[in-house]
């Protein structure tokens, strides 16, 4: 096998792009409009349609980007209803409630379920070959959902996952070694939230990684509290959320990368939500996040990255516990 064959489990290779592309954004929330923004700023979409429930918020929040009009270059369009998002290329699904302080993602799920019966079968009818992007939480769990109220191929099928979690840990490493986050590599993969797992093994700069200068890195026994970081990741939208009400800065600017690998099939390389079933051992048809390359086709390939034994039955263990709550939800 080649080089390429041993890195990456080939899913579905992206196609050459067409201009034109459309993208509507489920939710006008904080998140939405952070989403929004983020990608009229990016200039990857023709057109951003915009859909809520709520009609008036809806007006005003398109209304006041349209007046941004001669800063941007899309149009911008508040739908009606679902026939006005057809042919969207992207569709990103941030509607429904968010955590009050204090409460777990997963604590969420049956009312952002009820919420995804009405909008994902809408979208799927009137844009049949778009890619669906989850943001909504719990995620992975919502991006299983989905995937099964929609019908659509699994590479269709996307959550943003993890890669806000390795963007917060990409900058807090960063901070501790006073360079600049685009410098440091490393990837959180798993469950967005609470139990994802960073992979310290391959977390490095210029490609010197820090356990080799570090060995004790992962553990308890290192007076420079390395593993500190990976628990600021994960506490870092409670704290958030506890100091301005809900995150939505680094959410929407993530989300519009992935936006924009997808829209301009760059295959690059990032840490989403997929279906992982078959993949290290995991038996269960769950979506959990691991570094995939993104294109045209949504994940093109997902990475077959060397992990350390606990790492695989960390993701073993999130994979239960996520089947657990999935086997129990009425789709
Ligand atoms: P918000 O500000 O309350 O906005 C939610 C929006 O969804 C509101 O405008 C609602 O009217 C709208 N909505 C509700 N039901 C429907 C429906 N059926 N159709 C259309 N729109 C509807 O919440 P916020 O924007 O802060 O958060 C949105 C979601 O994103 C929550 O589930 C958060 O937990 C989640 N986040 C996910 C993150 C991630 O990394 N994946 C990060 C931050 C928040």
């Amino acid at each position: 096998a080649t080089v390429k064959d041993k890195l990456i489990q080939e899913v579905k290779p992206g196609e050459p792009v067409v201009a034109g592309a459309k993208v509507t954004i489920v939710g006008v929330g904080q998140v939405g409009m952070a989403c929004a923004i983020s990608v009229l700023q990016s200039n990857v979409a023709d057109d951003v349609t915009l859909i809520d429930v709520m009609k008036d918020k809806l007006k005003g929040e398109v209304m006041d980007l349209q007046h941004g009009s001669l800063f941007l270059k899309s149009t911008i369009t508040a739908a009606e209803d679902y026939s006005e998002t057809a042919n969207s290329k992207l569709c990103i699904i941030t509607a429904g409630v968010r955590q009050k302080e204090g409460e777990s993602r997963l604590n969420l799920v049956q009312r952002n379920v009820e919420v995804f019966k009405h909008i994902i079968p809408n979208l799927a009818k009137y844009s049949p070959d778009a890619v669906l992007l989850v943001v909504s939480n719990p995620v992975d769990i919502l991006t299983y959902v989905a995937w099964k109220l929609s019908g659509f191929p699994s590479h269709r099928v996307i959550g943003s996952g993890t890669n806000l979690d390795s963007a917060r840990f990409r900058f807090l490493i960063g901070e501790k070694l006073k360079i600049n986050s685009t410098s440091v590599h490393g990837y959180i993969i798993g469950e967005h939230g609470d139990s994802s797992v960073p992979v310290w093994s391959g977390t490095n700069v210029a490609g010197v990684t820090l356990q080799s200068l570090n060995p004790n890195l992962d553990t308890e026994n290192d007076p420079e509290e390395w593993k500190k970081i990976h628990k600021q990741v994960v506490e870092s939208a409670y704290e958030v959320i506890r100091l301005k009400g809900y995150t939505s800065w680094a959410i929407g600017l993530s989300v519009s990368t992935l936006a924009q690998s997808i829209l301009k099939n760059l295959q690059i390389v990032h840490p989403v939500s997929c279906l992982v079933k078959d993949l290290h051992g995991i038996k269960e048809d769950v979506f959990l996040s691991l570094p995939c390359v993104l294109g045209s086709s949504g994940v093109c390939g997902v990475l077959k990255q060397p992990l350390k034994e606990s790492e695989t039955t960390h993701l073993k263990k999130s994979s239960e516990t996520l089947w657990a709550v999935q086997k129990e939800l009425k789709l």
